[in-house]
């Protein structure tokens, strides 16, 4: 009932333009409150790409010719289309909203518009897939939302082309395109809503500007005026990591992509990421576990984000039994424990290799990814009245100096995830957020680095990459190939780990950890790809200057955070 009863406010809300004011500290806008309590949302990638098993948009000139590519909809009939079942099946997937890509960068429009010949009116299918989506959704109480990519590399009013955007058109005329582009989004809005979200993208070339972005952004909301819509409908997002630089206009929320989130509560994010490799369909494509789903929709809402899961459909119109069954297991999972995710903020334990929390009220929820191993956490200020299971059994607390330890007896765990609910004796939403890693004994030491990115040492400087905030990040100049980072830790310090967050994973293929010595740099630790998150032990030793060496980058490497660690971290 209290599902359906969430559902019901939320879907009244939109259609009035108004929504209930959902809980959460006081940057809430009421606005985004649905948004933010619904947590999880179902992303679709379709198209007459589909019938190819390619990239949507990507695969035009590249692995599909252009001329090929853009006679696809001639073919495309998915005649197993069936709309409710999509909504359906976004329901028993515990989604509370549904993201369609109305238009790809492809350019080809899902719904029959007034401004083109190149949708579905002109397929052999010819039926209004938007419109037969958007009401189904409403029908099972899934909000729904379209997807709608700025720049269009079909368009020959837009400058650039296939294949991604490496060739320019003959004769652009980008203030037309804009039209167009305004054109389509009101026939969206208008003809096909009321919509949850417009989800932009495509923003990243140059003749899309942040005004540009403004206007778009302002006709939206004059169309509905309870609609949200992404950061990526100007210029602020900040390659897939999705933040946006602070400077810029930056809409509704934040969008890493095909990774998680960091921890960031005073701004709403979201991350987008495939169920399977390809956005589109793609047969036999390699898809996540059940473990690796919910472990991610755990990190999402423990970093107080949403999480959009991203399916693509079959040429026939339906997605791939696999997909569905995994879809339909995280609903299963949901329908138990989805207390602990859905209306929750993230922390007050920020997430790590131990798992997430996530609260609500009085409630902690802690949702552990190795219920087989004891957690420490440090403490909290509040007392904790009670600890069990979800389901309700015991688990062991103990409240040892400036720790709590955490312990779930063999009978009570459950697998992939356990999770456990911890009673405070006051409120947990207006506690900050801690961090949950080892001890780093870098955090706010001096740093130097030998390169900065265009000098811009208060936005892109080493400090940045010991500063403990994982949307800060050290950058260097494009087409870095070497650079290092250098710490000093004050005094001597015996170190036994170091962690490693790049900023944009892959970057870097080759470093060196080194500590100064009286005869000079020593090498502690040598490596290869850092990757999103790089932790290794070594034996300790003493060093009080310690140096990131990066011997071998394919571009300017870009460092979120480096952490040393006592031993035995
Ligand atoms: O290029 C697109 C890509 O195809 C996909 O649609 C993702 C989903 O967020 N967005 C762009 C890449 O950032």
């Amino acid at each position: 009932m209290r599902t359906l009863l969430c559902l019901t406010v939320s879907m009244a809300a939109l259609g009035a333009g108004l929504v209930a004011g959902g809980a959460g500290p006081a940057n809430d806008d009421a606005r985004l409150a649905w948004w933010r309590e619904a947590r999880f949302g179902l992303f679709i990638h379709w198209g007459p790409v589909a019938l190819k098993g390619t990239e949507i948009g990507w695969s035009r000139g590249a692995q599909v010719p252009v001329a090929e590519y853009d006679q696809l909809y001639r073919r495309f009939n998915p005649t197993n289309f069936d709309a409710t079942a999509w909504a359906r099946l976004a329901r028993e997937a515990g989604c509370r909203y549904l993201i369609l890509t109305a238009k790809h960068h492809d350019g080809f429009a899902l719904w029959d518009s007034a401004v083109s010949d190149y949708d579905i009116a002109a397929t052999p299918f010819r039926r209004d897939v938007v419109k037969e989506l958007g009401e189904a959704c409403r029908r099972e109480g899934v909000v729904f939302g379209t997807y709608y990519s700025i720049l269009d590399w079909w368009h020959p009013d837009y400058p650039t082309g296939s294949p991604g955007g490496r060739t320019r058109k003959p004769n652009p005329n980008m203030a037309r395109y804009v039209q167009y582009l305004h054109a389509q989004v009101t026939e969206l809005i208008r003809d096909h809503g009321p919509l949850g979200v417009m989800w932009f993208d495509g923003e990243w070339e140059a003749p899309w500007t942040e005004e540009m972005g403004r206007e778009l952004y302002a006709l939206c909301r004059r169309l509905q005026p309870s609609i949200i819509v992404n950061n990526r409908v100007a210029k602020a997002r900040r390659g897939m990591e999705g933040a946006s630089a602070a400077d810029r206009f930056a809409g509704d929320y934040d969008t890493p992509e095909q990774r998680v989130g960091r921890y960031q509560d005073d701004r709403p994010w979201e991350s987008c990421i495939t169920l399977c490799r390809q956005w589109a369909w793609k047969p036999n494509d390699r898809m996540k576990s059940l473990e690796q789903c919910l472990r991610t929709l755990a990190l999402c809402a423990g970093g107080d984000g949403n999480l959009l899961l991203n399916v693509g459909p079959m040429p026939d119109g339906r997605i791939e039994p696999r997909q569905a069954a995994r879809l339909r297991e995280i609903g299963a999972w949901l329908r138990t424990h989805g207390e602990a995710v859905y209306g929750t903020r993230g922390g007050p334990w920020k997430p790590g290799p131990w798992g997430a929390s996530t609260r609500r009220d009085r409630r902690v929820y802690l949702h552990l990814f190795q219920p087989d191993q004891p957690v420490r956490l440090p403490r909290l200020p509040r007392r904790i009245v009670s600890a069990r299971t979800l389901p309700g059994k015991p688990v062991t607390l103990r409240q040892e100096d400036d720790s709590l330890r955490i312990e779930v007896p063999a009978g009570a765990r459950e697998t992939p995830i356990t999770v456990v609910v911890l009673e405070l004796d006051g409120s947990a939403m207006d506690l900050p957020a801690v961090e949950t890693g080892p001890p780093n004994l870098a955090r706010g030491c001096a740093a130097k680095a030998s390169n900065v990115f265009q000098g811009m040492v208060t936005t892109y400087g080493p400090a940045k990459a010991v500063d403990g905030r994982e949307n800060t990040r050290w950058a260097t100049d494009a087409g870095t190939r070497q650079a290092w980072l250098e710490l000093d830790l004050g005094q001597p310090r015996t170190i036994g780990a170091v962690t490693i967050q790049e900023a944009y994973p892959g970057r870097v293929q080759r470093f060196r950890i080194e500590r100064e010595t009286a005869g000079g740099w020593e090498t502690i630790l040598e490596g290869g790809r850092l990757g999103e998150r790089f932790h290794r032990s070594f034996d300790p030793v003493k060093a009080r200057r310690v140096r990131l060496s990066i011997q071998d980058a394919t571009e300017g490497p870009t460092i979120a955070e480096f952490a040393l660690h006592p031993p035995g971290h």
